[in-house]
């Protein structure tokens, strides 16, 4: 028996001295180094008790040890659970309870906070820093330079990613070896990855974007990556001209193109430009075609399917849609009440069928079978129309999601919180249009009975609690909510009546 991930991703750079990461500050990690730590990582893990099947939860900052933990589990045959940064230690806990860890890989400044989660939960608590030191590392740097790939088949679990839900409560999408395996070799096919390229990677490593859409398909290609900590503008800039390709949200385009030092200069060595996660505005991508010559590659995918649809490589890159189903993907257009399929051009529910969709949710059979059917199909809740030529155009979303600079949020889960709030008797969460993150979160209030709130004391009170990019950058306290005669908000009428707030906190 095989290990298919590792097969295809890593087995192939053993002992090859081709560069693999290139770090701030100029060093090179080659394919070779970059194995050896993953060798001993996955020693220090079994080393830990890990076995194939255990979650492995990491709530670590980025760097090449990270990404030697993702390989690591990959190899060792464990589920790597990576888990946003931002994440606060009361939205820590549900995960690794939820996930039943193993391991839970934390960053060392905050081992003290977590510390009654793993007791509670019974997960094995280790430190990774985001200069690569910590208990885990010291660990890793006792075992030895090798490791036998453990046997997995192309059904087994590789990762467990939690998204959000629109109950508040997060699901933990189960990713198989053959979901990740099947999405990276048609990206690097369609987007014609080869090992000539190098890849400049700003994007969190905790998410499927800059972890198997990115990372997946270097490693397939054999390419390189310039491997950045985050999105510095002035970073990103003096990188680019050292790089073929990029991959990034919106924001990275739009915060590139508001610095008037950016220019066709810097792209001339690139052939590919590549956006996702949330929506680009067409008007964005005909700015960046003005002032650079390239037209920006807009992709559309989710944590439960990976990438699904693409503009195509060498024809037409339409601003405003997300192209084409990626071979072996198909894809329909359904009525929101009745599942039946529109006629092409009519707005419906975007499903989606294939070896990229996920195998369920953890531990959630009855959310599991009401988005994902029995013939396979994923009900993806995001709305679109697929035109004449074929180009799907996202047109909406049939949940209540808020997606801010490429993360999303769930209201349900803010509100869920806000309501916990003394003194608050109910809130609304709505997402208003924002120039940097494209969206951003509005929060409405409504005090108890008696009760005074205002704005800066429930802003600080978000602050332990709440991820940063969660919490409400405008918050408004009212009289109530408007609600229809069934008694439903009516989050429509909010979201225009706040519809220019940061647009006019930035005039
Ligand atoms: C950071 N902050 C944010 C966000 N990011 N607030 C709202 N939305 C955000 N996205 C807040 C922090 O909490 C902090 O707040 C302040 O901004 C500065 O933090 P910093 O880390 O310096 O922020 P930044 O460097 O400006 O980050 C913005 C960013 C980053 C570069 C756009 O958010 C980013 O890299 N986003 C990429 C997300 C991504 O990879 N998504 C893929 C999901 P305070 O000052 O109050 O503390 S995968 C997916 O969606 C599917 C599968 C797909 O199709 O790809
Ligand atoms: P996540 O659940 O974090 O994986 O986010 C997936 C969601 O991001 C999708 O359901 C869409 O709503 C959104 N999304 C991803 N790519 C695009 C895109 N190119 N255009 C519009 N929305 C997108």
């Amino acid at each position: 028996m095989t290990n298919p991930l590792y097969d295809a991703l890593f087995a192939p750079h053993e002992g090859k001295s081709s560069p693999f990461l290139l770090l701030a500050g100029g060093s090179i990690l080659s394919h070779a180094a970059f194995l050896e730590m993953v060798d001993r990582m996955a020693n220090a893990l079994t080393a830990l008790g890990a076995v194939p099947g255990d979650r492995v939860a990491a709530h670590v900052m980025k760097s090449p040890q990270a990404l030697a933990l993702y390989a690591a589990c990959v190899k060792s045959g464990t589920v790597f659970l990576p888990l946003n940064t931002s994440y606060t230690p009361r939205e820590l806990d549900y995960f690794v309870g939820d996930s039943a860890a193993k391991i839970f890989v934390c960053d060392p400044s905050e081992e003290a906070a977590v510390h009654d989660i793993a007791m509670r939960t019974g997960a094995h608590l280790t430190t990774l820093g985001a200069d690569g030191l910590g208990s885990l590392t010291e660990l890793a740097e006792t075992q030895e330079p090798n490791f036998k790939a453990q046997p997995r088949s192309l059904n087994d679990l590789a990762a467990l990613l939690y998204t959000s839900g629109t109950t508040g409560r997060s699901k933990g999408a189960m990713l198989t070896h053959e979901n990740l395996l099947s999405n990276a070799k048609s990206l690097v096919e369609a987007w014609r990855f080869t090992r000539d390229d190098v890849l400049l990677h700003a994007l969190p490593i905790f998410h499927t974007h800059g972890l198997f859409v990115a990372t997946n398909v270097m490693l397939l290609a054999g390419g390189a990556m310039i491997f950045l900590p985050k999105f510095d503008v002035e970073t990103v800039m003096a990188q680019l001209p050292k790089a073929t390709a990029m991959m990034g949200v919106p924001t990275f385009y739009t915060r590139l193109l508001e610095e008037k030092q950016f220019s066709s200069d810097l792209t001339t060595n690139m052939r590919l430009f590549i956006s996702g996660s949330a929506p680009l505005l067409a008007e964005t991508h005909k700015k960046f075609e003005l002032r650079t010559g390239h037209r920006i590659l807009e992709r559309y995918g989710m944590t439960e399917t990976s990438m699904t649809t693409s503009n195509p490589y060498d024809a037409e890159r339409r601003a405003g849609t997300v192209g084409f189903p990626l071979p072996g993907v198909k894809i329909k257009v359904c009525d929101a009440q009745t599942n039946a399929e529109m006629p092409m051009g009519e707005i419906g529910v975007l499903w989606v069928r294939g070896p990229n969709v996920f195998k369920g949710y953890w531990n959630m059979p009855e959310k599991t079978r009401e988005e994902l059917r029995a013939d396979g199909f994923f009900i993806t809740g995001d709305l679109c129309l697929i035109d004449e030529h074929g180009y799907v155009h996202i047109v909406g979303r049939g949940k209540d999601l808020i997606i801010s600079g490429g993360y999303n949020i769930y209201p349900k889960e803010v509100e869920m919180f806000l309501d916990s709030l003394p003194g608050v008797k109910e809130s609304a969460v709505v997402g208003a249009p924002h120039p940097d993150f494209g969206e951003s979160v509005v929060a409405i209030l409504v005090a108890e009975d008696g009760a005074r709130i205002d704005a800066a004391t429930i802003e600080a009170q978000t602050k332990d609690d709440l991820a940063g990019f969660k919490r409400p950058r405008h918050i408004e306290v009212v009289a109530e909510l408007p609600r229809n005669t069934m008694g439903k908000v009516q989050k429509n009428q909010l979201r225009e009546q706040f519809a220019d707030v940061f647009q006019l906190a930035q005039d």
